[in-house]
């Protein structure tokens, strides 16, 4: 057993682990030293494999209609992400589609895409909206997010990324659309219940990080928590403003600098990297892992599956890229995907680790030894996920 708890990969040879009805760990430790006053209704043989926390995907644009492969080959060409966006493609691509499709559309395409997500030892999935760009749009994203859990063994954590880009409606006015986010849209999908955090993509093609204060600011008052998409393309400093935010997480940060590092360190924000956008982008600045291990940022990793920058869906396959491309080590991965990635949604006291008081979702294994997890692309080595009992 790999707890990840503690520094390393937390290892237990020949583990055992107990659960109560609630689906809390209660003891867990070597089999040999097992309470003798443990008498389980129904005992699981793992059979030798390996038992992980379940995977955390906690950056994804799951939800969404339309397909853009026609801009991977544009890019191919030669043709920048920025110039395609700017051109009414990218981001706005995707809103058109969204905005047409219907519930059941949405839903449906969701839970395949999750699905995969989840064969590969996900069991928990953060998902945001930001397709929509109005409220009733948002909403359906939201919606639909919140219905997946139904469907699949996975819990899921919604973000309202409303700035995400600028709709049509608003053309020449971001101003106009933050006032529209923050008096309409925010504080209704919030009173729906329909929000676990806030997120915003701060860039020269996305909001500024004036207008992203804006949407903090609101966000704090109905006491939702913040993350951001940051220093992707530039350096915006947004990392400093989500961190003065008591951010959960900045996000992607290429572009990081060294005073971002030190706020996102005395904020405990975590920084989640997403090497699946690095790559589909043909990026060549790496984001600053030296730094971040420095000030011991905790670095999260996470798919960022979206139509446009990473349609990827396999966590294993950004954990092998974060370390191929940025230089992690392999625990440092698999801690990117459990222990790091809880935090970056806030329930580390609740899942990440396996420790005594924790929630037993576990992911099983056949490998040999945890670097197996990141070794190989395109092989698929989980057996089985446990989530909600
Ligand atoms: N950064 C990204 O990588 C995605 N969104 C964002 O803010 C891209 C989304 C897309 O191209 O559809
Ligand atoms: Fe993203």
């Amino acid at each position: 057993m790999a707890t990840m708890a503690g520094s390393g990969y937390g290892t237990i040879e020949n583990a055992a682990l107990l659960v109560d009805l609630e689906n809390k760990i209660t003891w867990l430790g070597p089999d040999k030293a097992i309470p003798v006053e443990a008498d389980p209704e129904q005992e699981l043989d793992c059979h030798q494999r390996w038992i992980t926390p379940g995977l955390i995907d906690c950056h994804t644009h799951l939800v969404y209609a339309g397909n853009r492969s026609d801009e991977f080959e544009q890019r191919l060409q030669g043709i920048s992400y920025a110039d395609i966006a700017r051109r009414g493609g990218g981001i706005q691509s995707t809103v058109r589609s969204t905005r047409e499709a219907d519930f059941e559309m949405l839903l449906d395409a969701t839970v395949q895409r999750a699905s995969i997500l989840v064969g590969e030892g996900v069991t928990r999935i953060e998902i945001k909206s930001g397709y929509g760009l109005d409220l009733d749009s948002e909403r359906r994203m939201l919606q639909v997010a919140r219905a997946v859990s139904g469907h699949l063994p996975v819990k899921v954590h919604t973000t309202f990324l409303g700035a995400h880009a600028l709709p049509l409606e608003f053309s020449g006015d971001p101003d106009g659309y933050i006032e529209h986010i923050c008096t309409s849209m925010l504080p209704a999908l919030a009173a729906d219940g329909l929000i676990d955090a806030v997120d915003g993509f701060c860039e020269s093609i996305g909001f500024s990080t004036m207008e992203i204060e804006r949407l903090f600011r609101r966000a704090q008052q109905l006491n939702l928590p913040v993350k951001l998409h940051a220093e992707q393309l530039s350096n915006q400093h947004g990392a400093e403003l989500v961190a003065r935010y008591k951010g959960l997480s900045a996000d992607h940060l290429e572009y990081l600098d060294e005073p971002g590092i030190r706020a996102m360190a005395a904020a405990g924000t975590v920084a989640t990297l997403l090497p699946g956008a690095f790559y589909y982008l043909n990026e060549t600045r790496l984001p600053p892992i030296a730094g971040l291990r420095e000030h011991a940022v905790p670095m999260a990793i996470a798919t960022d599956h979206n139509p446009g920058t990473s349609p990827v869906l396999s966590l294993l396959t950004c954990m092998n890229m974060g370390c191929v491309l940025f230089g992690l080590r392999p625990d440092e991965a698999l801690a990117g995907v459990t222990r790091h990635a809880a935090k970056a949604l806030g329930v580390d006291h609740l899942c990440g680790t396996l420790q005594p008081g924790k929630l037993a979702e576990l992911a099983i294994w056949n490998i040999d030894q945890p670097v197996d997890l990141v070794y190989s692309i395109g092989q698929n080595p989980c057996d089985s996920t446990i989530q909600k009992g």
